[in-house]
């Protein structure tokens, strides 16, 4: 049987400070590409939101409704205009001259003022593939002071409409999900219908959860079991991304992983700092559950699925409309 082989990186990242620039940051994310580099890789992961402190975290505006008020200079800073930028063109270069592709996670503010939580591909050339926008944003609008620090993310980004597109790229079929996106099988399997073959995923996961302190000692756990389920059911590697460790005196999950079809985890992350991790990814062994138990064209029943796309909340019997 042919084989297609891809080397994948996931570069973790440890804490990025509110007073770090991009300038040091990109210096970081070249360090972990070289890495990837020497470890024959072809494609690294890198982290949601990779070029920046996880600003969500502060209520940066001075509204106290939806909209967002006042002197935005600071929250506006944590933003890109463009991808590439001046300050990311020289990981594009790196990523060219090493011939390894990239995922990096960015804010993306765009000309029309709207704000997404944004994730580029970029192929081994250094040429743009195409870019996923996350669509499940956790969080909250408004600020909550009663909180050790803010989740504001659905203050700070849109939820995309975009969906989860699928892209040809490192000689296979390459999805991106982005954080919160990972703990929803809808991600998954709309990108499995696709053919999807590897999924980049990166995350800032908090291990405080203030809505319920009692998922706080599960974050690891909760973490491994949505992407080793996602993979599995769907016949996928799965690349998951940290940023972690003690980030503006808020401690975040690492134990970034690559993990195989089968939904086995096949390498992680041993500290909450900066990292690399790889593993030589067999795109063709997707086809092992692709076309036994989750040949989806032969077993799924997408008849009676119906509810998945014609509902949002759950509506127990005897709730809802008569
Ligand atoms: N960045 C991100 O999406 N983080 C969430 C934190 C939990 S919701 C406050 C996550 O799903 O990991």
């Amino acid at each position: 049987m042919r084989t297609r082989v891809l080397n994948v990186g996931a570069a973790q990242l440890g804490p990025v400070g509110r007073g770090e620039s991009r300038a040091e940051v990109v210096d970081r994310l070249i360090a972990l590409m070289r890495d990837a580099a020497a470890a024959g890789c072809e494609l690294v992961a890198y982290p949601e939101l990779a070029l920046t402190t996880f600003f969500p975290r502060w209520h940066l505006d001075d509204g106290d409704g939806v909209e967002i008020t006042g002197d935005t200079t600071e929250l506006d800073g944590y933003y890109e205009t463009r991808m590439p930028s001046a300050a990311t063109q020289p990981l594009f270069d790196e990523a060219a001259r090493l011939g390894v592709g990239f995922s990096l996670g960015y804010a993306e503010l765009t000309p029309e003022g709207r704000r997404f939580n944004t994730t580029v591909l970029v192929e081994r050339d250094g040429s743009v593939v195409g870019r996923f926008r996350k669509v499940h944003i956790p969080g909250h609008e408004l600020h909550e002071p009663w909180r050790q620090f803010q989740h504001l993310e659905r203050r700070y980004f849109e939820e995309s409409d975009e969906g989860f597109p699928v892209f040809r790229a490192f000689d296979g079929v390459v999805g991106i999900a982005t954080c919160n996106d990972r703990r929803w099988p809808e991600t998954y399997r709309v990108m499995g219908l696709q053919g999807v073959e590897l999924i980049v995923i990166g995350y800032n996961t908090p291990l405080h959860y203030a809505p319920d302190p009692t998922q706080n000692a599960l974050a690891a756990f909760h973490n491994h079991l949505v992407m080793q389920a996602g993979a599995y059911q769907n016949g996928t590697w799965v690349v998951g991304v940290a940023k972690g460790g003690t980030e503006e005196g808020v401690e975040s999950l690492a134990q970034s992983v690559i993990i195989a079809p089968s939904g086995q985890i096949v390498a992680q992350a041993v500290t909450t700092g900066d990292e690399l991790i790889s593993a030589r990814c067999d795109l063709d062994w997707c086809r092992h559950y692709k076309e036994t138990l989750f040949d989806f064209a032969r077993y799924r029943r997408p008849e009676v699925y119906g509810r998945i796309t014609a509902q949002k909340g759950a509506i127990a019997p005897g709730e809802g409309a008569t």
